[in-house]
């Protein structure tokens, strides 16, 4: 069935696994809204587009505006706000010279036709593979408030980015860009125009908050008034059955105008995060109590009270939580990874078929 499009849609999507970014043609002025952050705040994936095209073919062009290749690999999913998409990627492509070999990307392009406008690049944590897989890149999807990006970045830091980057000078207390691109130890490199613009970073390897990181750090920041809501995500080490940092929190809060931490979750999830904690929080607007949701990293979901403001100079509070609910009543809690070998058989049975049963 073909339909005609009649009008843009300003959504890229990813078109594989691994390369190219395409959107539709467009037949009407635009119309359709922004995308500023991954599913809105309740992360309702439901669009209120209307008369979009049914299908898309970036072989042959049907329906599609504009394509630009990515890194080789894209976890993050691409948002758009004010003109510009954003979306995480390697560097397996580089875009710019001075910034070769395994990198974390998050791309600024033009809405218009995908050049692109500036760049995030950070180098890769050094040491244990487990801690920033290679060729991961930065794999959260970015989160859009005014002029302002929200983004974790794949060393486990939390960046404000200036929409404008570097083109409108260097904003903000954060001024070591230069340091910031490069290995530490290393000389920094001048900022240029291509450069992402650091407002103020929070890095939460460190205190307060103290994560360990597990194969990619990865969150969808959740923008609610002045305040960020988002997932730490703690996890195991190379291992896969030691969690190095239990008291670390799973969910925190952060004032998105200065970076300091607001709140933390106070529920001792540590030990009992069965591999990372992966999943990001939204927010319930319901009849009830406006909340966070959380899904844990133990299989528990959580409902939590959103913070009071937090007065100057006290420390982070602890979020009262509302509700849980145990997904897997099943499924052990208290020691997880006791039971990692589980996930052997499993694989076993799936390249078995139908030989074994499997239980
Ligand atoms: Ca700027």
């Amino acid at each position: 069935m073909k339909i005609e499009p009649k009008h843009v849609i300003p959504t890229v999507i990813r078109y594989t696994f691994s390369a190219i970014i395409c959107s539709f043609t467009m037949t009407l002025p635009l119309s359709a809204k922004d995308q500023p952050q991954w599913g809105q705040q309740c992360r309702n994936m439901v669009s209120f587009e209307t008369n979009i095209p049914a299908s898309f073919n970036p072989e042959t062009g049907l329906n599609i505006k504009w394509q630009v290749p990515l890194g080789t690999q894209s976890y993050s999913t691409p948002v758009i706000s004010n003109g510009k998409i954003f979306i995480g990627t390697n560097n397996d492509k580089p875009r710019d010279p001075r910034h070769k070999g395994d990198r974390g990307i998050l791309l600024c392009l033009d809405e218009t036709d995908g050049s692109l406008l500036w760049q995030l690049v950070t180098p890769k944590l050094q040491g244990d593979a487990y801690l920033d897989w290679p060729k991961a890149g930065i794999c959260s999807s970015a989160t859009v408030d005014g002029d302002r990006v929200y983004v974790v970045g794949n060393r486990a830091e939390i960046f404000c980015l200036d929409i404008n980057g570097q083109y409108n000078g260097n904003d903000g207390p954060f001024k070591t860009e230069g340091e910031m691109m490069v290995l530490p130890g290393n000389e920094p490199i001048e900022t240029t125009k291509l450069d992402a613009d650091v407002i103020w970073s929070l890095d939460m390897k460190t205190a307060p908050i103290n994560m360990y990181p597990h194969d990619s750090a990865h969150s969808s920041i959740l923008v609610d008034g002045d305040l960020l809501y988002l997932n730490t995500g703690n996890g195991v080490d190379n291992t896969h059955k030691k969690i190095r940092r239990p008291d670390a929190p799973s969910l925190i809060v952060v004032d998105k105008n200065t970076g300091k931490l607001v709140a933390k979750d106070d529920e001792r999830i540590g030990l009992k995060i069965v591999h990372s904690t992966w999943a990001s929080p939204s927010l319930s607007n319901g009849n009830v109590q406006k909340q966070i949701i959380f899904g844990g990293g133990n299989g528990i979901c959580y409902g939590f009270q959103v913070p009071s403001p937090l007065p100057q100079k006290q420390s982070a509070q602890n979020l009262k939580r509302l509700w849980y609910f145990n997904c897997d009543i099943n499924a052990p809690k208290d020691d997880p990874h006791n039971y990692m070998r589980n996930r052997k058989v499993s694989a076993l049975c799936a390249r078995m078929g139908e030989t074994i049963p499997c239980h």
